[in-house]
């Protein structure tokens, strides 16, 4: 039976062997005690890498994100985000269940927020209103299609935040394929930033965790409101170590994703999808099935399925397709051939 061609997202990656060989030797300890040297040293070269003084060990990047927003905000507060991003569809509102805070979704360009819509969104002057508390922002913004917030985006943002005493806090779940896309160093593209939650089990293709970097003293309340949602962790130096993996050997690789996307999106123009190309800037394609196909877009994710090629059925019209480690540029040829038999009757 042919191999499947796993497109539905860049979580579904196996481990290196490099990543199991290290997951079996990992020293380990209780990290309740500070004694896992092995997350210590995967959140001490986090931190370094996205230039921030500290890091901490999550289990995904829901968590992260939770445990951020805890962080910055108090109860009541407002905080501003992008309208289609993860925090506010995608995580089970636990923004305003757990850390009880207003969701403001903000309209953007390509999942780029702008400075005046920000500024016009904050709140706080008046005893009616909610207290603005933090800025989101998503990068790379996984709905727009996988697009990447410019240093000159992140720049303009800031000097907003500056204005109103604002914290950003970077979704940044695939922050190094904004990084690789960009030829950015991480820590540039979250310079203008005061937190940041990025995940080691996407693009990185670790099978857990994600980490959160900031401050010293960000990170030690962090610790504590990571306590509070059950996500203490005792020996997970097992886990770190494939991080430590996925961070030394798996960020420069991402831009044969990033090829292979855009060799991807070029076949399903040629073959009459639609989609916009200038979003198409790191590892996803989000493409409509031809007009001409005369049945739904989920019959043409099935049919496609037949052919051993797995998208995820749109919940929204646009069909999304995620290039990862383990997807080669054959892969590719071989998924547009199916996507091609599968157009017809
Ligand atoms: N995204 C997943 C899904 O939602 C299942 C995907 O397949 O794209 N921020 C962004 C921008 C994300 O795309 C995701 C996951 C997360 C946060 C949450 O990370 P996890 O899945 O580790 O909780």
């Amino acid at each position: 039976m042919p191999s499947v061609i796993d497109l539905r997202s860049d979580t579904v990656t196996q481990p290196s062997p490099e990543m199991r060989k290290a997951m079996g030797a990992a020293e380990v300890g209780d990290d309740y005690y500070h004694e896992d040297p092995t997350v210590k040293k995967l959140e001490a070269l986090a931190a370094e890498l996205l230039g921030k003084e500290a890091g901490l060990f999550v289990s995904s990047g829901t968590m992260g994100n939770l445990v951020s927003l805890m962080t910055h905000t108090r109860r009541g507060d407002a905080i501003l985000l992008e309208e289609n991003s993860h925090i506010y569809h995608n995580e089970n509102g636990g923004c305003a269940t757990i850390a009880g805070v207003l969701a403001r979704p903000l309209k953007s360009r390509h999942g780029i927020l702008d400075a005046p819509t920000i500024e016009a969104a904050i709140t706080g002057k008046e005893v009616l209103h909610p207290r603005t508390s933090l800025i989101c922002i998503e990068n790379t913004h996984n709905v727009a299609g996988g697009t990447c917030w410019t240093l000159a985006d992140m720049k303009r943002v800031r000097t907003v935040a500056d204005k109103y005493k604002l914290p950003i806090h970077v979704d940044g779940a695939r922050i190094f394929n904004a990084a690789v896309a960009l030829k950015v160093k991480s820590a540039k593209i979250v310079a203008d930033a005061d937190s940041i939650t990025f995940c080691l089990s996407k693009g990185l293709a670790c099978p857990y965790g994600s980490l959160i970097c900031g401050s010293e003293e960000f990170i030690a309340e962090a610790r504590r409101n990571r306590q509070m949602v059950g996500g203490g962790m005792r020996q997970a130096g097992v886990m770190a170590a494939a991080g430590i993996v996925g961070l030394e050997t798996m960020i420069d690789r991402l831009a044969e994703d990033h090829e292979n996307a855009r060799l991807l999106a070029s076949g399903l123009a040629a073959l009459g999808f639609a989609m916009e190309q200038e979003t198409v800037q790191s590892n996803m394609v989000y493409a409509r099935v031809p007009s001409s196909f005369k049945s739904s877009p989920k019959d043409f994710v099935e049919k496609l399925r037949k052919r051993n090629v797995w998208v995820n059925p749109p919940r929204k019209d646009p069909i999304r397709f995620v290039t990862h480690y383990g997807i080669e540029r054959d892969d590719i040829k071989r998924a547009l051939e199916a996507v091609k038999q599968s157009l017809k009757k």
